[in-house]
């Protein structure tokens, strides 16, 4: 089907997924299209993947490094870590055959701020980059790109590139056109503010553009985006989702927040992020707004039901009955909804300028507030630090969200010491598990500590009680006590014995 393709000129440049993956060069930096799941190049990757796998079995080279927007699919980070392809990768990645490459060593990865890596790119701390590979879902008569269902890093990726290849996917719906608003931010020292002062505001354009003579390969191709399952919320993620509304609620009541309108919200990925949305239904709120860099199911629901009025996204990623929603009304969504390219979607100028409420989850948290997203024990790395970043240091109020326990009990998300450590107690204001907030504002260590001990699971509050006390009356215990030679010991005692507890 190349009624999609409306410029002639790219008409000549249609050829299949495999023609284009010899394009590629060994060794090659390429700008990948994707962001949870959405919007990636499903075709050509298998293809690049299958190509390496033959050339390593004749004893050749082939590995590429991939720069991303965030997270892709398994047709993309998954087959290529499966053929050993991928020398290199950044920013962030949820696939598990990339993780175990990670974590051996074999690919090297760099956790890297989901704002900050397009302008690291075009400043040229990366290299040259020599491809990339987008999904769009069309081309117009004029030749300018209709981006899919995420933008990602994709217009600077273009601009880049030195070639292009594009998968034009007819899958997704026409009426996607002009949900977009695309720009190019720059680097110094000619970077402008950015014109965005309320949720709703419009910067851009619709499309992307191209130099179409950089423009090798047109693959045409009708596969869906990465299937994303949710569980109905378990009793730990409402409760803290229903703990995350007390919050809010309380900041209402103190004036710290505005009424029933609360400020442009930020919710993180996965099923403790759905909760809230959840909780924040349940409590009654119409016409709020989101700022934030994912749409899921929970989110898309809250538009149809109207608690949501606006949502700035970097990508929608849904399951499939949440896809079969949005496509019932493209034309209603594309009124609430609108996709940025993520070094707006997850600007920290704007995000501090606009007030966000960030709510993000984490694997562990220190009883002074620092917080570790990414690295399990210390040593493994997850999934990357993504935009917790941006919006936690930014937010208005940074709320980050976890289980008290992980590993059916067996590991506290509460510890002494965060083994690794993404969100600096600077810009953790608070922590929320299903046993309360702890709200760290305005508080010296001492007092935070008290705070994040009266939410741990009550198997561990005597833990870290007994630790904090025994810190605190060392000789010199200082600003914010600790016994080093047993910060890490909870984590020491998992590694050796499967447990947190003695
Ligand atoms: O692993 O399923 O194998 O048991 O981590 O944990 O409790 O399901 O929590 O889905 O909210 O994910 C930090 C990973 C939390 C996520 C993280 C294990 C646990 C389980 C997942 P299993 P849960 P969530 C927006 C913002 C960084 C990026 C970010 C994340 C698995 O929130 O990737 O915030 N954040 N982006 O068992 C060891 C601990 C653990 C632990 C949980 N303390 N130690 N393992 N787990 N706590 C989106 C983007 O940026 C694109």
């Amino acid at each position: 089907d190349t009624s999609r393709v409306r410029n002639k000129a790219f008409l000549s440049k249609i050829m299949s997924a495999e023609q284009a993956a010899e394009l590629v060069p060994n060794g090659a930096i390429v700008g990948f299209s994707g962001f949870v799941g959405s919007g990636c190049p499903l075709l050509v990757p298998p293809k690049l993947a299958e190509r390496a796998k033959r050339l390593h079995a004749a004893g050749q080279d082939f590995k590429i490094s991939i720069l991303s927007g965030a997270s892709t699919d398994p047709n993309v980070d998954g087959v290529l870590a499966e053929a050993e392809a991928v020398a290199f990768r950044t920013p962030f990645f949820t696939d598990k055959n990339l993780r175990a490459a990670v974590n051996s060593g074999k690919t090297g990865y760099m956790d890297v701020h989901l704002s900050s890596l397009a302008g690291q790119v075009e400043a040229g701390f990366f290299g040259k980059m020599d491809c990339a590979i987008i999904e769009v879902t069309g081309i117009t008569e004029e030749g300018k790109l209709i981006p899919s269902t995420s933008i990602g890093n994709n217009p600077l990726w273009l601009k880049l590139a030195d070639k292009i290849i594009l998968e034009v996917n007819t899958i997704q719906p026409p009426e996607l056109e002009g949900i977009h608003d695309v720009a190019l931010l720059g680097i110094a020292p000619n970077r402008k503010p950015i014109g965005i002062n309320r949720v709703s505001d419009r910067i851009g354009s619709p499309y992307m553009d191209v130099d179409p003579n950089k423009v090798v390969a047109v693959v045409l191709t009708e596969s869906g985006d990465r299937v994303n399952k949710f569980n109905p919320p378990d009793p730990v993620s409402t409760a803290i989702g229903d703990h995350v509304v007390a919050f809010l609620k309380q900041e209402e009541a103190a004036g710290r927040l505005p009424k029933g309108r609360l400020l442009p919200l930020q919710s993180g990925i996965g099923n403790v992020a759905n909760a809230v949305l959840a909780g924040l239904a349940r409590a009654g709120y119409r016409g709020l707004e989101c700022y934030t860099e994912v749409i899921q199911d929970g989110l898309l629901y809250l538009i149809r039901d109207g608690v949501v009025d606006m949502a700035s996204t970097a990508t929608i990623s849904l399951s499939p009955d949440a896809v079969a929603e949005f496509r019932r009304d493209v034309a209603f969504y594309s009124k609430h909804i609108i996709l940025r390219p993520q070094e707006f979607s997850n600007n920290p100028e704007v995000i501090r300028r606009i007030g966000v409420i960030g709510m993000n989850g984490m694997l562990e948290a220190d009883i002074y507030g620092n917080v570790n997203s990414t690295h399990i024990m210390g040593t493994g790395m997850m999934n990357g630090i993504g935009g917790s970043g941006d919006f936690a240091r930014n937010g208005y109020i940074s709320i980050f969200l976890t289980g008290s326990t992980a590993k059916n009990g067996a590991i506290s998300s509460i510890v002494p010491f965060a083994a690794h450590i993404d969100h600096t107690e600077h810009d953790t204001m608070v922590v929320v598990t299903e046993y309360g907030f702890a709200d760290l504002r305005g508080k010296c260590p001492r007092d935070r500590a008290r705070a994040m001990i009266a939410i741990a699971h009550p198997d561990y509050r005597p833990m870290l009680q007994d630790y904090f006390d025994r810190a605190c009356a060392q000789p010199k215990p200082g600003q914010t006590p600790h016994i080093l030679s047993e910060a890490l010991s909870w984590h020491d005692r998992y590694v050796k014995t499967g447990t947190m507890k003695p």
